[in-house]
């Protein structure tokens, strides 16, 4: 096979052998999917199409082979060339198209979309670059650019047949009642295929990433004058659309490049559906009745301008029948309630990119409003809440209210979360449209996060319940009869020690940190992010590390807190927290009086390929966001669905973990939603906790009169300030004794091994409704209407 790479077995390399085993599974990918379109096309299929500015896949490799059932072939054939077929899917780079929880979930979407055999189609954007690789740099985050694609990718398949043109700029002719919008420029997006196998079926789902080429037309001039670089940077105005992922997930730039990429793959998306949807029925009328349209948070939210001016102008229908399809065609998920990741655009903006865009959301918002005021007639501050303009300071486009007019249905990711939406955001929304919002609780492919992560306990699951909970994961249930068996718990144990071992060797590897395997693995892996709370982590850390000085000879139970995830370029204090646990994991793992009784490392380049790794060798999740500010989580799922235990706030996704594992098994603490909202009505004082907490109070005055960072004394001096001066915005003082406490009860666990893995089994055991498979069966039945094609 290593003739299809051009490489002689003989002298043949890891990457020649990864392209080689790839082009094998490349080939029944196409034919699969060859198959797949074909048979939907001949039954004029109803598909999804899930528009996502992201896609977090991470490698290829290793799950292609299990869903084509070539894992064991492509093994035998590695080891012909003495090679290891883990030593080969590691040469590969990950597909990172994502920032964090939003972008993996569309990858989990994908993988449960073609495994259910629904006709789906995923849209995005072909970045050249991805999310930045990490670097540590004397404990400062170092940001690199991430080319993926540099010695190319055997996993796409370019459609140079598929190439829409993607228009800009320019202004609006109305020319005798019709309109013509005069753009200024227009860039051509091309397709590149991935193909998603789908597991226990040969059908596939589609992931269509749009690059952007400037058109041929473009350099013609420049280069007939001999102008190559003048040339050369008119192509790259066009090009740089798809150059970079934005990898700010917290807060929104306003730039005019990223609104570019979201109209630009929106445009070309439609385009393409609107163009097969031609081809088998001939007529936009049904369009409705044929693609059901999901807009992955409000970044896609263009596309409903986007079908409007489609519907309107270039197909001449009638406003309100075009505006009554769009509204059977779209529905939205929100992912998060954080006020500076909402997204809105300034109206000069939006008119001087997309003015033809701009005219059909005020009348979108002018109907609109007609329509409330005929409902609540007078209430003009209801209509100002309402409208798709903010008129507060400079006039801004809310794209989130563009998406919920535009939508039949509106859903959160949790049940507090979907429950805060029509409570807080989407209140007024809710009052004209209560059955618009509902639910759909995330969830995680069991095939990545279970069946390739954690070969060890899959084989263990084998044996004890048989193969079918990697299509059924409440299969999982089960467990519950082999709980009380010794022997089977001791596998377990064996299981989660193994992959421990694995994590210290990546713990070593990366840190050089050496760490005990037979220590807790306490770990928090995210995005760092001041609502996630990673510095209320550190000061109880910090409180151990000082309780161990003070009382050495106690029994305590050794611990290696873990931390990995990115930091937004631009977020400073998230920085300061990745240097803080830097300072601190280099006292804490240096100071001989300590030695394995506690350890902090910190993992550099958090992604998809690490998380597979981590998240099986952890026996502590920790999920401590402020109550009602994380959406869901879906780490929270994954870690449990390895064994780990809990720790977490009553928030997001957690709480319904909790009602699945038991209050047993699973440790809350601190406030709840409606407590932490009553606290800051109330008036919340972070110094009283500060001067009342003498244990608080030393923690957070090592930390701010530089312990840590004797060389620089005052380098945590603003971090801490923040939490005692400065209001400390997400409650860290208020929630800690709660979060001591309950991590004391962690320890009292843990020193009974045998009860632990109980609890462990029973978190693995609760877990069957967190498989993405019954999150995507819920949109597909609920909201999309869509089902497997019979053929
Ligand atoms: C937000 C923004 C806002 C400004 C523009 C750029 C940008 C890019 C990405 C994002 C994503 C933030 C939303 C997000 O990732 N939410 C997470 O979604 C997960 C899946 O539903 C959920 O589990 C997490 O709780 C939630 O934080």
């Amino acid at each position: 096979m290593l003739h299809t790479v051009g490489a002689d077995p003989a002298h043949a390399s890891r990457s020649d052998m990864m392209l080689a085993v790839a082009q094998v599974a490349r080939a029944q990918l196409s034919e699969r999917w060859v198959h797949t379109q074909r048979e939907e096309a001949r039954h004029k299929a109803r598909r999804v199409v899930y528009l996502s500015m992201e896609f977090l896949m991470g490698r290829t490799m290793s799950n292609a082979l299990a869903a084509l059932n070539l894992t064991e072939g492509a093994a035998a054939g590695a080891l012909q060339h003495a090679q290891n077929l883990e030593d080969l899917t590691n040469c590969e780079p990950d597909a990172a198209l994502g920032n964090g929880g939003l972008g993996r979930l569309a990858a989990c979407f994908l993988d449960s979309m073609a495994t259910l055999g629904l006709p789906s189609f995923g849209y995005g954007i072909r970045y050249e670059y991805g999310m930045f690789a990490q670097d540590i740099q004397n404990g400062c985050q170092v940001e690199y650019p991430d080319s993926w694609l540099k010695d190319g990718t055997p996993w796409e398949f370019p459609r140079a047949e598929l190439t829409y043109p993607v228009r800009f700029g320019g202004w609006v002719a109305h020319e005798d009642g019709k309109v013509i919008w005069k753009h200024a420029g227009e860039v051509a997006a091309k397709a590149y295929d991935m193909v998603v196998p789908g597991h226990g079926t040969h059908k596939v789902s589609t992931l269509r990433l749009w690059k952007a080429v400037a058109p041929d037309h473009i350099d013609l001039g420049a280069f007939n004058t001999g102008d190559y670089a003048r040339a050369a940077s008119a192509k790259n105005e066009y090009e740089n659309i798809s150059w970079v992922l934005y990898p700010n997930d917290s807060t929104l730039a306003g730039r005019e490049l990223r609104l570019k990429q979201e109209y630009f793959f929106v445009a070309a998306s439609m385009q393409d559906l609107i163009k097969r949807h031609l081809h088998e029925h001939h007529t936009l009328d049904n369009l409705a009745e044929h693609v059901a349209i999901h807009l992955n948070d409000t970044h896609p939210a263009i596309g409903v301008a986007e079908l409007m001016r489609i519907l309107c102008d270039e197909h001449s229908m009638h406003w309100d029948r075009a505006w009554a399809l769009c509204g059977s065609t779209f529905s939205y998920t929100n992912h998060t309630l954080m006020p500076e990741a909402l997204e809105s655009w300034p109206v000069s903006l939006v008119q001087h990119v997309l003015p033809r865009h701009l005219e059909i959301i005020f009348r979108i918002n002018k109907e609109f409003l007609d329509q409330a005021a005929r409902l609540c007639p007078g209430d003009h501050d209801f209509l100002k809440r309402l409208s798709l303009i903010d008129e507060t300071g400079e006039r801004r486009v809310r794209m989130a209210h563009l998406c919920v007019v535009g939508s039949h249905r509106i859903n959160g990711v949790s049940a507090l979360h979907s429950d805060l939406l029509v409570h807080t955001i989407f209140a007024d929304f809710a009052k004209l449209w209560p059955h618009r919002f509902t639910n759909m609780t995330n969830g995680v492919t069991p095939r990545r996060w279970l069946a390739q992560s954690n070969p060890g306990l899959s084989r263990l699951l084998d044996v004890s319940l048989g193969p079918d909970w990697r299509l059924d994961l409440d299969q999982l249930k089960r467990l519950k009869e082999h709980q009380g068996d010794a022997a089977f718990r001791a596998q377990f144990r064996a299981i989660k020690r193994e992959n421990k071992v694995r994590l210290a060797k990546l713990i070593q590897q990366t840190t050089g940190v050496v760490v005990s395997p037979d220590s807790l693995f306490d770990v928090q892996v995210k995005r760092i992010h001041e609502y996630k709370r990673q510095l209320l982590n550190l000061l109880h850390v910090v409180t151990r590390y000082k309780a161990i000085l003070a009382d050495p000879q106690a029994a305590w139970v050794p611990r290696t807190v873990i931390f990995a995830g990115k930091a937004a370029s631009s977020y400073v204090s998230a920085k300061s927290i990745i240097r803080l646990i830097h300072d601190v994991g280099l006292t804490i793992n240096n100071d001989p009086r300590i030695g394995d009784k506690l350890k902090l490392v910190f993992i550099p380049n958090y992604g998809v390929s690490l998380a597979e790794i981590i998240m099986p060798g952890a026996d502590l999740s920790e999920q401590i966001s402020t109550a009602g500010t994380e959406a869901s989580g879906t780490g929270n799922m994954k870690l449990a669905l390895n064994g780990a235990l809990t720790i977490g706030t009553d928030d997001g996704a957690n709480i319904e973990i909790r009602q699945q594992v038991g209050d047993e098994n699973i440790f809350i603490f601190g406030l709840n939603t409606a407590e932490v909202r009553h606290l800051r009505i109330t008036g919340y004082q972070p110094l009283n906790h500060y001067e009342n907490n003498p244990t608080l109070k030393a923690v957070l005055d090592a930390i701010g009169e530089g312990e840590f960072s004797p060389d620089e004394p005052g380098r945590y001096s603003a971090l801490v300030n923040s939490l005692v001066w400065g209001g400390d915005h997400y409650l860290l003082l208020a929630d800690y004794a709660s979060y001591v406490a309950t991590q004391a009860q962690v320890d009292d666990l843990y020193r009974q091994p045998d009860q632990w893995s109980q609890r462990a089994i029973a978190n693995v055991a609760g877990m069957g409704v967190f498989s993405s498979d019954r999150t995507i069966g819920e949109y597909a039945r609920q909201i999309w209407h869509v089902g497997p094609a019979a053929y």
